[in-house]
C-alpha cells in the first residue's frame, strides 16, 4: 500500500504538549476507570452528563468560563458562561417538572443552532428524561416515524418548522403532548403549542439533579438501515466517560481552548462533540447558527481564535473547490489540531489541511452507535493520509470475517489476522457510550453481534502497524454529505405516490458530497416514465423527506432487478449504472 505520511506535529513554542503523548505506552496502561474517576461524580449519587459537562464546573469555581459563544446568523454573538448555563438547563427541567414529566420520557428537538436546543439538551439530562434531536432539514414523515417510535412527549421547535413539519402530521401523534415553540408567545401562538420563553420565564433557575444511575438512559439517536424503520440507538449516562476521555485524547482538548464543531445538532455528533465532549473537557464552545459558508468559516476559525475544530469531509472539500486563495485572507494562528468525521476523508483533504493550516486533517472513525470516537489519527502520532487512524486507547478493534445466514443475521465471526486483508470492522463491546440497544427493536440489536464482536457494518482493512482503512460499507446504507440515509426510507417514500409500483434507491459516487442518492423506478400500468414525471417525483420526495433524504434524479425502469424472494437488488442497479462488476448474481429472478 502506498501512501503519504504527515509527520506529527511537535507544536509551536507556547503550544501545550499532546494529551496522549506516547500512544503505545498509554493505551497499554488505560483502562477506563481512570477516566471515569476524573470526572466528578452526582453530590446525590450516580453520574449525570449535565453534571459531568455543567454543574461540576460551577461547583468547582469555575462557573464564569465561557461554556458557549453562540454567532448568530447576523453576527450577533452573545457569551454563555457555564453558571449561565447551568441556570437555564436548571430552568428548562423544572419546565419539565411542571408539565408533569416522568424520568424516562422523550423530550425532542427539531431546531438548527440555537441556544435553546442546548438548554433542552442538558435541561432534560438534569431532569432525568431522554434527549433526541431531529434534523431541521428532515421533512414531515422523516420527523412522524422518529417521533412515533420515540414515544416523544415534549417537542421544542421554532414556529416555522412547526408549522412545514410538525402541523401536518401532528394528529399522528398521540403521544406528543407537549409543543414549544422557541421564537412564538402569545398571540403568535398556532393552537396547542406553548412558548419555551414564557414557561422559561417563571421557572426557577436552581435544580438539584435526582441521583442518576449511570446505566439510566440519557439519549436516543435516530440511525438508518437498509431495511425497516428507522433505528433509535439508546445511549446511557455512562457515555459521558468515553465523551470526556475521546475530547481529552482524540480531540486534544485543553482547558482555555476554544473549539469549533461544525456538525448539525441533528446528528450524533452535533451532541456528542458538539456538546458534550467539550463541555465535560471545561472549553469553550463555537456555536454558530448559519450553515456551511466558506467566508464565514475562515473569518470564524480566526476571529474566534478556534484552538480545535471538527469538521466534515463534505465541508473539507467545499472548501477545498473555493480554492487556498479565500482561505488565505486570513490568518490561524492559534489553530493547533483540526479533525474529521462522517465519511471517507480523501488524503487530498489531510494534505490540503496541511498546506492552507499548516496542520493535517486527522481523520476519526465512528457511529451512532458506538456512541463515541473509536478510530483516530492522533495528534502524537504522524497521519497516514487515507487513514482513519488507530484505535482509541480502551478501544479493541479488529477486522472480523463474518458468516451470515441466508437472512443475512451474523453466525460466526473470525478475525483475520493478515495484514490489508479486507474484512468487517467489529469492536469489543463494553466501553462506556456503546450503545444500548434500538428502542423497541431487541432484535434489530442483537444482530448487530456474533462470537463477542460488535459488526459495524463498515467493511475496512488493518495494516501491518495498526492503522485502519475504510473500505466500503456491507450494506446498502448512503452516507451523503455526512447523512446517513436509508434506502428503504426513501423507497417508501416514493411509493406512496400514485404511479410508482416499485422502487430501488442506491448512493452514486459525488465528489463533494460522497454520494448522492438516486431512485430506480418502476411504474404501474398505464404511466409512462417521462422528465416531467421525474421532476414531479423528486418534488413529490422532497416534500416528504426534506431535501437532505429526497433523490436527486430518478431513472425509469420496466423491471427493477430483484432476487428470487422479491427483493430489489439494489446492489445491482449500481453496479450497472456504474459499468461495475455485478457480482454474485446467484440469487436474481430469471425474467420470463
Ligand atoms: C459519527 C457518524 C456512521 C457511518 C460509519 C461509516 C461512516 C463515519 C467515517 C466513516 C469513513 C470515517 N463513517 N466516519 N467512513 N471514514 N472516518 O458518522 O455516525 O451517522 O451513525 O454514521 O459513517 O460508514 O459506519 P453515523
Amino acid at each position: 500500500m502506498s501512501y503519504e505520511i504527515l509527520q506529527a506535529d511537535s507544536g509551536c513554542p507556547g503550544e501545550p504538549t499532546p494529551n496522549l503523548e506516547d500512544y503505545e505506552q498509554f493505551r497499554a496502561a488505560f483502562d477506563w476507570d481512570q477516566a471515569r474517576q476524573q470526572l466528578a461524580r452526582l453530590p446525590a449519587g450516580g453520574l449525570n452528563i449535565a453534571h459531568a459537562a455543567i454543574d461540576r464546573w460551577v461547583l468547582a469555581g469555575c462557573g464564569d468560563r465561557v461554556a458557549m459563544r453562540f454567532i448568530r446568523r447576523d453576527w450577533e454573538r452573545r457569551n454563555f458562561s457555564y453558571a449561565e448555563l447551568g441556570r437555564q438547563s436548571a430552568r428548562f427541567a423544572n419546565v419539565l417538572a411542571g408539565l408533569g414529566l416522568a424520568a424516562g420520557d422523550r423530550v425532542f428537538t427539531l431546531a438548527g443552532r440555537i441556544p435553546e436546543l442546548y438548554f433542552t439538551l442538558l435541561g432534560t439530562l438534569k431532569f432525568g428524561a431522554v434527549y433526541c434531536p431531529l434534523f431541521s432539514a428532515f421533512g414531515p414523515e422523516p420527523v412522524r416515524a422518529r417521533l412515533d417510535i420515540g414515544g416523544g412527549r415534549v417537542l421544542v421547535t421554532t414556529l416555522s418548522l412547526y408549522r412545514r413539519k410538525v402541523l401536518p402530521i401532528r394528529p399522528q401523534l398521540p403521544e406528543l403532548e407537549h409543543v414549544l415553540l422557541t421564537d412564538a408567545r402569545g398571540a403568535d401562538l398556532p393552537e396547542g403549542t406553548r412558548s419555551f420563553a414564557e414557561l422559561m420565564a417563571t421557572a426557577d433557575d436552581a435544580w438539584r439533579i435526582p441521583p442518576t444511575d449511570p446505566e439510566s438512559l440519557a439519549l436516543l439517536h435516530f440511525t438508518s438501515g437498509t431495511t425497516g424503520k428507522p433505528k433509535g440507538a439508546m445511549h446511557a449516562h455512562e457515555a459521558v466517560v468515553a465523551h470526556y476521555a475521546t475530547g481529552r485524547y482524540a480531540l486534544d482538548l485543553h482547558p482555555g481552548d476554544v473549539y469549533w464543531c461544525t456538525a448539525d445538532p441533528g446528528w450524533v455528533t452535533g451532541i456528542s462533540y458538539g456538546a458534550i465532549a467539550p463541555l465535560a473537557n471545561g472549553v469553550t464552545i463555537i456555536v454558530d447558527e448559519e450553515e456551511f459558508d466558506a467566508e464565514r468559516w475562515y473569518r470564524i476559525l480566526a476571529e474566534e481564535r478556534v484552538n480545535v475544530w471538527y469538521t466534515a469531509p463534505t465541508a473539507i472539500r467545499m472548501l477545498m473547490k473555493q480554492g487556498k486563495e479565500l482561505a488565505a485572507t486570513h490568518h490561524y494562528d492559534r489553530l493547533r489540531h483540526l479533525a474529521s468525521v462522517g465519511e471517507p476523508l480523501n488524503p487530498e483533504g489531510v494534505i490540503w489541511g496541511q498546506a492552507v493550516f499548516g496542520r493535517p486533517f486527522h481523520d476519526t472513525w465512528w457511529q451512532t452507535e458506538t456512541g463515541a470516537i473509536m478510530i483516530a489519527n492522533f495528534r502524537s502520532l504522524d497521519v497516514r493520509a487515507g487513514a482513519m487512524g488507530r484505535p482509541v486507547p480502551g478501544i479493541e478493534a479488529a477486522i472480523v470475517s463474518v458468516q451470515r445466514d441466508p437472512d443475512g443475521n451474523p453466525v460466526a465471526a473470525e478475525v483475520v489476522t493478515t495484514p490489508d486483508e479486507q474484512g468487517e470492522l467489529a469492536l469489543r463491546p463494553g466501553w462506556p457510550s456503546m450503545f444500548r440497544g434500538y428502542l423497541g427493536d431487541e432484535a434489530r440489536y442483537q444482530r448487530c453481534f456474533a462470537d463477542g464482536w460488535y459488526l459495524s457494518g463498515d467493511m475496512a482493512k488493518r495494516d501491518a502497524d495498526g492503522w485502519f482503512w475504510f473500505v466500503g460499507r456491507a450494506d446498502d446504507v448512503i452516507k451523503s454529505s455526512g447523512h446517513l440515509i436509508s434506502p428503504f426510507e426513501v423507497e417508501s417514500a416514493l411509493l406512496e405516490h400514485p404511479a410508482v409500483a416499485e422502487a430501488g434507491v442506491v448512493g452514486l459516487p459525488d465528489p463533494v458530497a460522497g454520494a448522492v442518492v438516486k431512485a430506480f423506478v418502476e411504474l404501474k400500468p398505464g404511466h409512462e416514465g417521462s422528465e416531467e414525471l421525474a421532476r414531479q417525483l423528486i418534488g413529490f420526495a422532497r416534500k416528504r423527506l426534506g431535501a437532505a433524504l429526497a433523490p436527486r434524479s430518478i431513472a425509469f425502469s420496466d423491471r427493477l432487478p430483484r432476487t428470487r424472494s422479491g427483493k430489489i437488488m439494489r446492489r445491482l442497479l449500481r453496479a450497472r449504472e456504474l459499468g461495475l462488476p455485478e457480482g454474485d448474481t446467484s440469487t436474481l429472478e430469471t425474467n420470463g
